[in-house]
C-alpha cells in the first residue's frame, strides 16, 4: 500500500497518534504537500458517506477530523507560501452555531499564504463578533465566512447583513460545502469560492 492510502486510510479510521509519522513519511518518499492534503479532504468525504449511511456516528466523525488536523499541522508550514506581501489584515470564522473547522484552517492557511494577516475568530461565531474583530484589528481589508451544514446558511446570511449594516469599509467572502455562488450573491457577500486554493486567488483579486 502507497504511503498515501495509508494517510487516508489512517484518517478515516482516526488513528490521531499515526497520522502525522505518516503523512511525514509521505513527504519523505517525495509526495507533493497537496497530493497528501486531498488524500485526506477524500477520506473525510468518505468519512461524511458512512455517517449519512448510519455506517458510523458524532464520535468517530470527530475523531477523524482529528486525525486529519494532526496530518494538516505537518503540511503547514509547506503549503504557507510568502507572507511578506501584505494585502492587510482577514478575519477568519465559522459562523454561530456550527462547529466545523477544517475547511476554515485550510481556508485560513491558504489566504494566509496569499499574503494576508489572519485573526481568526473559531468557530460558532455570532454576526456581531465579526464587526467588533473589524474594529479591534488595524487595516482589515477582507472578512472570511465559513458555514458548513444547510441550518447555518442563514447565520451567513446573518453574518454577512451585519458587516455590511455596519458600514464598515471591507470585503466579505463566503464559502462552505452547502454555499452556492448564487446564494453568496442573494446574501450580498462580496466574493464566494468553492475551495481553500480558490478563496486565496478570489481573496486577492478583492481587494486588488
Ligand atoms: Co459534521 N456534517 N456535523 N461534523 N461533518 C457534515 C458537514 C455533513 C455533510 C455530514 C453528512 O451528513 N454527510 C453534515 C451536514 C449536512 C448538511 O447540513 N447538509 C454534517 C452534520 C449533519 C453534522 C451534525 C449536525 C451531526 C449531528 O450532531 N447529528 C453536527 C453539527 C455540529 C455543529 O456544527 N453544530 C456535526 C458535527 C461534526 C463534528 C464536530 C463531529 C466534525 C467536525 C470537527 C471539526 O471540523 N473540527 C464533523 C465532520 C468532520 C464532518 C465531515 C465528515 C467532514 C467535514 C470536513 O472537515 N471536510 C462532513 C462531511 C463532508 O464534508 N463530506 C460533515 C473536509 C474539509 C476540507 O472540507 O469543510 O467542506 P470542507 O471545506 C472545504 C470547502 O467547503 C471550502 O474549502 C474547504 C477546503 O477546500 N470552504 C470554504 C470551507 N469554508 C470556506 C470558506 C470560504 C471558501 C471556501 O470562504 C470564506
Amino acid at each position: 500500500m502507497s504511503k498515501i492510502q495509508e494517510v487516508k486510510e489512517k484518517v478515516e479510521i482516526g488513528k490521531t497518534k499515526l497520522v502525522a509519522g505518516l503523512v511525514q513519511e509521505a513527504l519523505d518518499e517525495g509526495n507533493a504537500p497537496g497530493e497528501i492534503l486531498q488524500a485526506m479532504v477524500d477520506s473525510m468525504s468518505v468519512v461524511g458517506e458512512k455517517f449519512s449511511s448510519g455506517e458510523i456516528f458524532v464520535p468517530e466523525m470527530l475523531i477523524a477530523a482529528k486525525a486529519m488536523a494532526k496530518g494538516v499541522d505537518v503540511l503547514r508550514p509547506l503549503m504557507a507560501g510568502d507572507t511578506s506581501a501584505s494585502l492587510g489584515t482577514c478575519i477568519i470564522g465559522t459562523v454561530a452555531g456550527d462547529l466545523h473547522d477544517i475547511g476554515k484552517n485550510l481556508v485560513s492557511m491558504m489566504i494566509e499564504s496569499a499574503g494576508f494577516t489572519m485573526v481568526d475568530l473559531g468557530v460558532d461565531v455570532p454576526a456581531e463578533r465579526f464587526v467588533e474583530a473589524i474594529k479591534e484589528n488595524e487595516n482589515v481589508t477582507l472578512v472570511a465566512c465559513s458555514g458548513l451544514l444547510t441550518t447555518t446558511m442563514p447565520a451567513l446570511k446573518e453574518a454577512v447583513e451585519t458587516i455590511k449594516a455596519s458600514g464598515l469599509d471591507v470585503k466579505v467572502i463566503v464559502g462552505g460545502a452547502p454555499v452556492t455562488p448564487e446564494y453568496a450573491a442573494e446574501i450580498g457577500a462580496d466574493g464566494f469560492a468553492p475551495d481553500a486554493g480558490s478563496a486565496a486567488v478570489k481573496a486577492k483579486e478583492m481587494v486588488a
